[in-house]
């Protein structure tokens, strides 16, 4: 096993963009801002789509007046300060950058050739805002018309010799054929254009709510499925630009993730409290972005990365599980230690039973190159399963917890 320390270089200079495509991967966005992380700058996002009306959620009296209902339904989600943050803008100011595709007024009506054409349109002004970033994101569900030919973006990114990932979610089975297909054809494209696709199944959401007997309601699944998405893109800010005790550099993220053919898992877990450490472990190797065990097993490349308060005993523990697990011995390992210093704001619910303990967790894990790596299309076709509907009180989100 070749576990590589990497360099102490500071990653400021480094500039990292997340683009939200389509009604889905706006969300998303919002989602993102309404954690509040201080290592995201509102330039540092992006939300593009077809359908203008959808940009309204980022006007500052919606958006705010959104945040406060969010505050009365669930306190622990959103950082109050974010109230005061958007003082300086008028009432129907965007509080991030917006970019409407072509001159469409509405959506691509579920026809990704329509968003292919409308994203061709635009791209001397996505051109523009890709090159002043070295890392670009995309967000976006597929199975639309919007998101589902985000691919073209990937494309551009990748034109200008950017690293570019991408998460996708894709589509219930109940959605229908139409929009499997639209999914399946674009994750495709997907892979071919971004170093790393990660796809997040929405159908794995159902069969964990349903093996878990807990009953979301619909919007609360799709609010759940976006914060896997915004966890993921906020815990890549924190590892880029805070310092840590052994820090990962670009480079490092670099070598585990660019050229990786669009294959890659991720999984985020916390910890608290005495056992923290096991516990972080055993969620981030159970989310729900690591499919089955074989999506780590079967990697060649592993980035690892661990936040907190650990003793060297625990660090050891929590590396030489995750590699024991990996059936090539000489992959390539990279590991980085957080000094526990990063801004949890977002994940406070997370560690809310934790409040009496100064210890918390976090490990962050990148595992790509797998070999007969199981692609999600496979996941779709063979999602014939009988799911249990458990019809006891509706949950609440907070119930519902994946980290
Ligand atoms: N995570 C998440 N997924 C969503 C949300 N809304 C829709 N989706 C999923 O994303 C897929 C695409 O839906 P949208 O993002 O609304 O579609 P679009 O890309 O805007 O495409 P058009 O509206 O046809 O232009 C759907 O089939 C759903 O599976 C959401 O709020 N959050
Ligand atoms: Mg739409």
């Amino acid at each position: 096993m070749n576990i590589d320390q990497p360099t102490n270089k500071p990653n400021k200079s480094i500039s990292l963009l997340i683009c939200g495509i389509g009604g889905g991967g706006c969300n998303t966005i919002k989602n993102i801002i309404n954690f509040n992380n201080q290592n995201i700058n509102i330039n540092n996002l992006l939300a593009v789509n077809t359908d203008r009306q959808s940009f309204d959620i980022f006007k500052k009296q919606n958006f705010l007046n959104n945040i406060k209902q969010e505050i009365i339904e669930n306190s622990n989600e959103v950082d109050k300060n974010i109230l005061e943050k958007f003082n300086e803008l008028k009432d129907n100011d965007y509080i991030c950058p917006v970019l409407p595709l072509g001159i469409s007024q509405y959506g691509a009506g579920a026809d990704p050739e329509v968003g292919l054409q409308l994203i061709k349109d635009t791209e001397e002004q996505l051109l523009k805002v890709l090159d002043g970033h070295d890392i670009i994101v995309l967000l976006s569900g597929l199975g639309g018309g919007t998101g589902s030919a985000g691919h073209e973006i990937a494309r551009m990114a990748k034109g200008l010799d950017k690293l570019v990932i991408s998460l996708v979610t894709t589509p219930f089975s109940f959605e229908g054929n139409a929009r499997i297909n639209n999914a399946n054809n674009s994750l495709k494209e997907y892979e071919k254009y971004s170093d790393m696709t990660v796809a997040i199944s929405n159908d794995k959401i159902l069969q964990i709510q349903s093996a878990k007997q807990v009953n979301v309601s619909f919007k609360n699944s799709f609010k759940s499925i976006d914060e896997i998405g915004s966890a993921f893109a906020v815990s890549l800010f924190d590892i880029i630009y805070n310092q840590g005790t052994i820090n990962i550099d670009f480079a490092d993220i670099n070598r585990i993730i660019r050229n990786q053919k669009g294959k890659g898992v991720v999984g985020i877990g916390f910890g608290w409290g005495r056992d923290a450490a096991n516990q972080a472990l055993e969620k981030a190797l159970n989310n729900p972005l690591i499919k089955e065990d074989i999506g780590i097993a079967s990697a060649n490349n592993l980035l690892i990365h661990i936040s907190g308060d650990l003793t060297l005993l625990e660090i050891n523990n929590i590396i030489t599980s995750v590699t024991k697990k990996m059936h090539n011995k000489n992959a390539q390992i990279i590991y980085g230690i957080g000094d526990g210093k990063e801004n949890y704001t977002m994940f406070n619910k997370y560690f809310s039973k934790a409040l009496n303990t100064d210890k918390r967790i976090r490990i962050m894990l990148i595992a790509t190159g797998q070999t007969n790596f199981e692609t999600q299309k496979n996941n779709i076709d063979n999602y014939q399963e009988e799911s249990h509907v458990y019809e006891g009180d509706q949950k609440s989100l907070a119930d519902f917890d994946f980290f």
